[in-house]
């Protein structure tokens, strides 16, 4: 059994070799036709979320979790079946809907961490009123590659949540990146979800998969969710378990705000697009931030979550994650792991990722 202070050294070991390793995911230079997206009607904006409706979701009502696994465990299939759950998006849509990149498309493998912010309701029972209560949750989603190219992708979506589902193929079991990954979430402290999907397969085997995390990872067996993303089954406890064994994110809603800029891409239209987590307060359209990196102050021109698309909200509250739009001329001048922060306020730089 591995003990707990020999996975934590285990786990300090390998993210040392992972941080040390040269990155192919910073090196690789796919071609621009192939990273481009293609806005298909499912990809386009929906109406907005007011500001009022995202103010209904205090730290204590989000959760941030990815989705993390070795290649082809099921990771999109898997988020895909939680947007169609939650009402994110309409069944029937085809390949993975997140991964939304051309190269993705042609290849059906992730090379990009997407985000994907949910609402849903959860219920559990009242043994005072012997009856039910049904409240509200924001879930943000991360679905991330497999793909050991593209591990820094990992990272970097780990630093925006507080939990990770940990999906293992049931027949092929524990792999590579399987272990690699849980490291990683182990090592930034995560609450961490086994999930093992496909037990559709003929040769799916969920019980030798439970022990090898048990002997690995020392995970009990019995936290083990059976799932499978093709149809369906054990689904529903999914997000039950995210909600109850996740915690929300910390942070103060009283603080100036300060955020972690987590990814940036370039629209044509809209200019830079950042995708932030908020560790405190709130940033508003029309504030002023400023880059701890680089010292420069931006407006706020459009901020709002991905739901699953870019959909303006107008604000930002603590624990929430989602994008903003600010004058920045180029991708340049958002350094991913930034902390951005209101103007004309000293705040300490969150860590480094
Ligand atoms: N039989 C079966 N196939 C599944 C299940 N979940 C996913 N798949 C299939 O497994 C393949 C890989 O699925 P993806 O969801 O793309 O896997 P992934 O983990 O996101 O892959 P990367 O992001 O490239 O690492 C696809 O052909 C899916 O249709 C499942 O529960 N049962
Ligand atoms: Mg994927």
């Amino acid at each position: 059994m591995a003990g707990a202070a020999a996975l934590r050294r285990a786990a300090r070991s390998a993210v040392r070799k992972l941080a040390n390793a040269p990155s192919p995911s910073r090196t690789i230079v796919l071609p621009e036709r192939l990273l481009s997206s293609q806005a298909s009607p499912e990809h386009r904006p929906r109406p907005g979320v007011s500001a009022s409706e995202l103010g209904q979701y205090p730290p204590e009502r989000i959760r941030n979790f990815s989705i993390i696994a070795h290649v082809d465990h099921g990771k999109s299939t898997l988020a895909d079946r939680l947007l169609e759950l939650t009402g994110t998006i309409q069944k029937g849509h085809g390949a993975q809907y997140l991964d939304k990149l051309q190269v993705e498309k042609e290849r059906g493998i992730t090379v990009k961490a997407q985000t994907a912010t949910m609402f849903y309701k959860h219920t559990v029972e009242n043994p005072d009123s012997h009856g039910t209560d049904t409240s509200s949750y924001l879930l943000n989603l991360i679905d991330t590659p497999g793909h050991v190219d593209f591990s820094y992708e990992v990272s970097r979506s780990l630093a925006a949540c507080q939990g990770a589902l940990l999906v293992v193929d049931a027949a092929q079991g524990v792999q590579a990146q399987t272990i690699a990954n849980f490291y990683l979430a182990f090592e930034s402290n995560l609450s961490i979800i086994p999930v093992i999907n496909k037990i559709d397969q003929p040769t799916a085997d969920p019980d030798n998969v439970k022990a090898q995390l048990k002997r690995l990872f020392d995970i009990d067996p019995s936290e083990a969710l059976l799932t499978s993303a093709k149809t369906g089954q054990g689904l529903s406890q999914v997000l039950p378990a995210v909600i109850e064994r996740i915690p929300c994110p910390p942070g103060n809603c009283d603080s100036p705000v300060r955020m972690l800029l987590l990814d940036s891409y370039y629209d044509e239209y809209k200019g830079v697009i950042c995708h932030v987590a908020i560790v405190d307060g709130a940033m508003r359209k029309g504030d002023k931030i400023s880059s701890a990196a680089t010292g420069r102050t931006y407006e706020v021109f459009d901020v709002g979550i991905m739901h699953p698309e870019l959909t303006p909200t107008g604000v930002l509250y603590t624990g929430q994650v989602g994008y903003v739009i600010t004058g920045m001329r180029s991708t340049k001048e958002a350094r991913i792991g930034d902390t951005l922060h209101q103007a004309k306020t000293i705040v300490e730089p969150l860590p480094v990722i």
